[in-house]
């Protein structure tokens, strides 16, 4: 499967996020897709750099302001004090209800909560082109799909479905699934179906699409009453407005089984079918996997050969894009037995 890829990537390094309230080196770490990329060349699969600009989607998905402060958001914490070129910033303080979230505070910290819904989304000098590389990855998949390839493949991070219209979060910060959706549907794509397979709810891209009926969004994750993001995931949500009845979401317990999960897959894909979409967007994120070190499903290794196969008997043109996943040793084998398996379906 062609597979976009840029090495800026490795620009977005951080050092650390706090778990438990202590300092631990980035789940989210370079290295995870170093992984996926040795597997892909190591299994014979082409590597493209990305060739579509996502400026112009981009702004479909995500606010002018939102995007103007990702992109500037280093040189203003650098002017904040130029001893901040050795330190990652992180917001203390957020809009929550009662508090005003339309107007955007001058201070920087202030900013960020305002764009962030959460903590654990640490940013520093290369997070802009390292993330909107991904986005250009994404756009390039579906330029290509939309040319006539069946699928394609996107091994890019920082991940993108937790980020919404005007926020970061969960390590993400540009909706690159968003991305792809939107460059079918500009395209000429009526329906589109976007399935986020990661463990966590998919809230940034849900919340993008649930007053829009062209992009149906379905989500198989931990129950947020337990897991991450907690504050959206839930079965009730089913759209609102001309999106009502294209957002499903089927949150299962942590500890689920792979049985009850590939139980979970079979009603996303009748779903899929009978919202007769035209094209697919898979948000991947692998960290369903047993060993995941933040999460707690229960799929093995041959169970994302058993997933990839499945997805090829949608019958859909498919874009793939790399979300979460932290065994990150075990990452490479496991996304690319699901690219393997929809190939050779
Ligand atoms: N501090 C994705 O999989 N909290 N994001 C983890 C460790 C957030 C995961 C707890 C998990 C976000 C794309
Ligand atoms: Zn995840």
């Amino acid at each position: 499967m062609i597979t976009f890829y840029s090495l800026l990537h490795e620009r977005h390094a951080p050092e650390y996020e706090f778990y438990r309230g202590e300092r631990v080196a980035c789940f989210e770490s370079s290295l995870r897709v170093e992984y996926v990329h040795q597997e892909l060349i190591a299994r014979g699969h082409g590597i493209c750099t990305p060739s579509s600009d996502s400026r112009e989607v981009l702004t479909q998905i995500h606010t002018g302001r939102y995007l103007n402060f990702l992109e500037t958001a280093w040189s203003r914490w650098l002017a904040v004090d130029p001893a901040n070129a050795s330190s990652q910033p992180f917001p203390s303080v957020w809009p929550v209800r009662t508090l005003r979230s339309d107007l955007e505070p001058d201070n920087f910290i202030a900013q960020l909560g305002f764009y962030s819904m959460d903590n654990g989304t640490p940013m520093v000098e290369g997070t802009w082109a390292a993330a909107k590389a991904g986005a250009d990855c994404a756009a390039s998949a579906a330029h290509l799909v939309l040319s006539g390839e069946r699928s394609a493949f996107c091994a890019t991070r920082p991940p993108g479905h937790h980020a919404g219209a005007d926020f970061m979060g969960g390590y993400c910060f540009l909706n690159n699934a968003a991305v792809a959706a939107q460059t079918f549907i500009n395209s000429g794509v009526s329906r589109v179906a976007i399935l986020d397979v990661d463990y966590h709810h998919g809230n940034g891209t849900q919340s993008i699409f649930y007053d829009r009926s062209d992009v149906l969004f379905i989500s198989i994750h931990g129950d947020p009453r337990t897991e991450y993001p907690f504050y959206l995931g839930h079965s009730d949500e089913i759209g609102q407005a001309a999106g009502e009845g294209f957002n499903l979401n089927i949150p299962l317990s942590a500890g689920t089984s792979s049985d009850i999960w590939f139980e979970a897959l079979e009603q996303a894909c009748s779903r899929i079918t009978h919202h007769r979409a035209e094209a697919l967007v898979v948000s991947l994120g692998l960290d369903t996997f047993v060993n995941d070190p933040i999460s707690r499903f229960a799929l093995s290794t041959p169970d994302f050969s058993k997933l990839g196969a499945r997805l090829e008997r949608i019958g859909l043109p498919t874009v793939f894009i790399l979300e979460g996943g932290y065994a990150t040793r075990e990452l490479g084998i496991n996304a690319v037995n699901v690219l393997d398996a929809f190939d050779t379906a």
